[in-house]
């Protein structure tokens, strides 16, 4: 059974121009990639995205870290890679949520830092199950940005909705 997968390059990843590095490893998994896009983070998005930390303590930095407030680009880069075992490859490759305790070989590891504050500025996101990307998925992408059909849907027709369109 295929699965997919929410990663996210977050902005110290970006930053520290790592994104041809990470998807250079990514890409060892064999898995499709099948939606890709930079974002701008709203506070909304990053709150609803990192929800189930909502009590840390590093709650607030996590969300301003997510958004780009502590590099000077406000942007992620978001990607659903889809395949067989697609969580358990990327979070293998991920590395551990620390950077410290991550195999030095893993992207963590290799790329990532703790910060004075104790914030793990970890360079990428990776779905932990298959709820969770589901969730993740839906928040950071609208259907018709996949090219594959991975959740149900539905149609609406949306009266006097407000759409920017190039001049
Ligand atoms: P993961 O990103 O490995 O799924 P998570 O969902 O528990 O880990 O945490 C989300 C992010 O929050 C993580 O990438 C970095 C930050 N974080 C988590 N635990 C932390 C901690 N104990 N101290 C500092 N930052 C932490
Ligand atoms: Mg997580």
């Amino acid at each position: 059974m295929n699965q997919a997968v929410l990663i996210l390059i977050k902005p110290d990843g970006l930053k520290k121009s790592l994104t041809g590095n990470i998807l250079t490893r990514l890409s060892e998994t064999k898995l499709e990639i099948v939606a890709a896009k930079m974002a701008r983070v709203s506070r909304e998005l990053a709150e609803e995205h990192y929800k189930y930390l909502r009590d840390k303590p590093f709650f607030e930095e996590l969300i301003k870290y997510l958004r780009g407030e502590l590099h000077d680009r406000k942007k992620a880069m978001a990607l659903i890679y889809w395949g067989k075992e697609a969580i358990k490859k990327c979070r293998e490759l991920a590395g551990a949520t620390n950077p410290e305790e991550a195999e030095p070989t893993s992207i963590r590891g290799a790329y990532g830092r703790i910060l004075t504050s104790g914030l793990y500025e970890n360079v990428i996101h990776v779905s932990s199950n298959e709820e969770e990307a589901a969730r993740e998925i839906k928040l950071w992408f609208n259907p018709d940005e996949i090219i594959v059909d991975l959740y149900p849907t539905k149609e609406n027709v949306i009266k006097d909705f407000k759409k920017k369109v190039w001049a």
